[in-house]
């Protein structure tokens, strides 16, 4: 997909909030800190739309970009940042589970993890419970420009063994740093949303 527009819509709190135009949603869930924002960005084009930070969470609201007027991409809070109270952490459990379970528009879940370590509790847990919805998913290993080449492969089993993955669930090896993947990982969204290209679209009429 060629990305001609892209913006920030609101910081929602509430499903009051969240855009009623219907238009497919893509969400991007994670440990804080995994890079989502910085995933945005890079998908994007853009250097500073969703706001990136060394500070684990500051994603604390369910984040909504829109993309040419296309699909949005929703940027979850980050789970796992051990700074926040519990109760705090429930609210949000709540509040996500609730999208993730009840939003129309929603086509896929990116999970993100970070390629370099195995796999947390919190990541499987999140992995089994979206397979048990019957949410699609796609695995998104963050950061590969952080380890050399020839430690891809094997970072990448211990990611899908870990998880239990499936062989030929989707799964893209990316990085925020070069724009690895991200083609791909386009391809893969542009399939999840049922988008056909205006431009082969016309070529195929011919
Ligand atoms: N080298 C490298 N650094 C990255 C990559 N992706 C993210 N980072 C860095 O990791 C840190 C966290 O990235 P964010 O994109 O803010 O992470 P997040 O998942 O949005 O974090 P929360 O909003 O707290 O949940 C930042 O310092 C980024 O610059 C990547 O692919 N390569
Ligand atoms: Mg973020």
């Amino acid at each position: 997909m060629k990305v001609n527009q892209s913006e920030f819509i609101i910081s929602a709190v509430s499903p009051s909030q969240y855009p009623q135009d219907a238009l497919p949603e893509i969400a991007l869930a994670g440990r804080s800190n995994v890079g989502k924002s910085s995933l945005i960005n890079r998908m994007l084009g853009r250097r500073n739309l969703a706001r990136t930070s060394s500070q684990p969470g500051k994603t604390q609201t369910l984040n909504f970009y829109l993309i040419n007027q296309d699909l949005y991409f929703v940027d979850l809070p980050g789970y796992g940042y051990a700074k926040v109270s519990q109760e705090q952490r429930r609210k949000w459990g709540q509040f996500i589970e609730q999208y993730l379970t009840n939003r129309e528009s929603l086509k896929l879940l990116l999970l993100l993890i970070d390629s370099r370590h195995e796999p947390s509790k919190d990541d499987l847990l999140m992995y089994d419970w979206v397979r048990h919805i019957g949410l699609p998913i796609a695995v998104v290993a963050t950061k590969a420009d952080k380890m050399p080449r020839s430690q891809w492969q094997k970072h990448v089993k211990v990611v899908k063994e870990t998880l239990g993955m499936p062989k030929d669930d989707p799964f893209f090896l990316f990085s925020s740093e070069t724009g690895m993947g991200k083609e791909e990982l386009w391809s893969h969204i542009e399939q999840a949303i049922g988008y056909v290209d205006p431009a082969e679209a016309a070529l195929e009429k011919d």
